[in-house]
């Protein structure tokens, strides 16, 4: 539906009919000032919603995805949904294309943290509120977006670091598998874990290096470390997710090394493989990142579209699994 009025022609309609007494809630602006709150559909048509996907690089993508299309069809929502293959030009053209469509709202999980600003201003004025789902953006102006839904990737690292430190009596050699260069949870789980490692002078990362948040790249990276010559030092892994934990566990079986015992691992997202991995005694603890955000990702579109305010910063709660729990909890897993 190509949108006609802006936040500011409701508004102005909003001041007319408070002055008859005939004042609806759905004159309630919501939103921030500078950005557009939504309208309300026309009456009978479906609300049309833009989505970008980063790709589908790991387990917790392939659920969040399945999430997200399951939730829209739900509710009825005309979801154009567009996979990037992990390229941040192939999610501007997706922006840009939504921006042609008229679409009501449009979201998207930003591969990487910068880059946005111009596609985003182009957006604002096309008068299309932006939901910022599971990533983070780098911008010098919140208004170019309504909300970020999405989980705390510092407290995920603190968690993960606080748990081997426990586990290590706080003496560890570490080797750190990171997530996609410049991604919010890559800087931001790095950000945590180093945090509460910086207390424990015994804790030291020795290897460090991406693995793009892929199974395949992880065994590759794992390969080249216990190749390298501080490969024997190693004590611990640190995943920044548990697809390249995955990965590197196959790397160390073939070089002989024993996964979770050898070598303590601890990995992030909480997927089925994960708990999995635990059940066989090959990886210690994965720290939830949870991906089914689908309803709360479309509370906040029909919110905007009701004219209703959201919240500027929507967290997810989650936990932290440990090998000794995983043969029962896995049988609750929803992804
Ligand atoms: C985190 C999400 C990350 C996961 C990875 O919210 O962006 O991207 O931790 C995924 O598994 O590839």
């Amino acid at each position: 539906m190509q949108r006609t009025t802006g936040w500011w022609t409701t508004g102005i309609l909003c001041l007319a009919m408070a002055a008859c007494g005939v004042l609806t809630a759905s004159c309630d602006q919501g939103g921030t000032d500078e950005q557009p709150a939504g309208g309300k559909a026309a009456a009978g048509k479906k609300v049309v919603v833009g989505f970008s996907q980063i790709g589908a690089e790991s387990a917790w993508r392939t659920a969040n995805t399945e999430s997200i299309k399951t939730e829209a069809a739900k509710r009825g929502i005309d979801l154009r949904f567009a996979d990037a293959q992990q390229k941040q030009e192939n999610q501007i053209k997706a922006l840009r294309s939504f921006i042609a469509q008229g679409v009501d709202v449009i979201a998207f999980s930003p591969v990487v943290e910068t880059g946005w600003e111009p596609v985003l201003r182009e957006i604002k004025k096309a008068n299309i509120p932006v939901v910022l789902s599971d990533r983070a953006v780098d911008v010098t102006d919140d208004s170019l977006y309504v909300t970020f839904i999405g989980s705390d990737f510092v407290e995920e690292g603190r968690r993960a670091a606080n748990w081997l430190v426990k586990a290590s009596g706080g003496k560890a050699l570490i080797a750190e598998l990171q997530g996609t260069p410049g991604s919010a949870p890559a800087i931001d789980r790095k950000k945590g874990f180093e945090e509460v490692i910086a207390a424990h002078p015994d804790m030291k990362i020795i290897k460090s290096q991406t693995g793009d948040f892929t199974r395949a790249k992880g065994k590759e990276v794992m390969e080249s470390f216990l190749k390298s010559p501080e490969g024997k030092q190693i004590t611990a892994l640190f995943a920044h997710n548990d697809d390249m934990a995955l990965g590197a566990i196959q790397a160390m079986e073939e070089a002989g090394v024993k996964p979770g015992k050898d070598m303590l691992i601890v990995s992030i997202d909480a997927v089925r493989g994960a708990f999995e991995a635990m059940v066989a005694g090959k990886l210690n603890c994965t720290v939830e990142c949870n991906p089914l955000i689908g309803p709360q990702l479309f509370d906040a579109v029909e919110a905007l579209m009701a004219g209703k305010s959201v919240a500027k910063r929507v967290v997810i709660n989650e936990s932290v699994y440990e090998q000794a729990q995983a043969a029962e909890v896995i049988k609750t897993r929803k992804y």
